[in-house]
């Protein structure tokens, strides 16, 4: 009888937890349909390391730390220039285009030239018969001015024509008449002293001296001059007298 009423009170002493100090054991009780809660004791030795486990899976990527890709950075500059390249093949012949314009012109312009040589030959003729030119005949012209022979013969060069010269009787009159006066003529012995020649070259096939002259009087007299009654005279070159040229017949 007494095993009896004794095993309850046992029993409850068993279920009751002893542990009335332990916190985890009343933690336990929440959870746990059986708790076994005895007389605490004291802990043993502590037991050896447990081994590793196995490695475990990768973990996924981390996320939130990576920032989102930067746009583009800077062009950077240029490259050097390559070598030049092989020429590439001929191209075909073009086709020989519209010349219609330009040949417009130049019909123009040919027009207009005729034009002008017509009214030039007209003006030569007109200025030719004003200064008495016959035909056939030389031109003997006059600015009515004097002036040493190199000025003659450099106002003479820059007509195209040359010093008067004399080849007959006819052109030495045609002379006289249009100088009017003392004249220089393109006859000159300055290459050899006593031997006159044309400026324009070659010995003289026509003379007309006064007399007792060519006399290189004085320092010496290499140019010529037509007096006024026809007659030639020796001078000196740096004297002043009527320029005339002669301009071809
Ligand atoms: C005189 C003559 C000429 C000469 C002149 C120079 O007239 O002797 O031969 O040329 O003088 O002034
Ligand atoms: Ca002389
Ligand atoms: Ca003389």
């Amino acid at each position: 009888m007494f095993l009896f009423l004794s095993f309850p009170v046992l029993l409850l002493s068993v279920v009751t937890p002893s542990c009335s100090e332990t916190k985890a054991c009343e933690d336990a009780q929440k959870t746990c349909s059986v708790i076994t809660c005895g007389i605490p004791v004291t802990n043993g030795t502590p037991g050896r390391d447990a081994r590793d486990g196995p490695k475990g899976e990768k973990g996924e990527p981390g996320q939130g730390l990576r920032g989102l890709q930067g746009p583009p950075g800077k062009l950077g500059p240029p490259g050097n220039t390559g070598a030049p390249g092989i020429p590439g093949p001929r191209g075909q012949k073009g086709d020989r285009g519209d010349n219609s314009v330009a040949e417009a012109k130049l019909a123009n312009l040919e027009r207009q030239l005729q034009s002008l040589r017509a009214e030039l030959d007209h003006m030569k003729k007109l200025q030719a018969f004003s200064l008495g030119k016959m035909s056939g005949k030389k031109l003997f012209v006059t600015n009515g001015e004097r002036m040493p022979f190199s000025k003659v013969k450099a106002l003479c060069a820059g007509l195209q024509a040359t010093v008067a010269a004399p080849k007959n009787a006819e052109e030495n009159k045609a002379i006289q008449d249009v100088a009017k006066d003392t004249a220089f003529l393109g006859i000159t012995d300055e290459a050899i002293e006593g031997q006159f020649m044309y400026v324009t070259g070659g010995r003289l096939t026509y003379s007309n001296w006064k007399k007792d002259e060519p006399n290189d009087h004085g320092s010496g007299e290499d140019c010529v001059i037509l007096l006024s009654n026809g007659l030639w005279n020796d001078i000196s070159c740096t004297a002043s007298f009527i320029a005339v040229c002669e301009f071809p017949a």
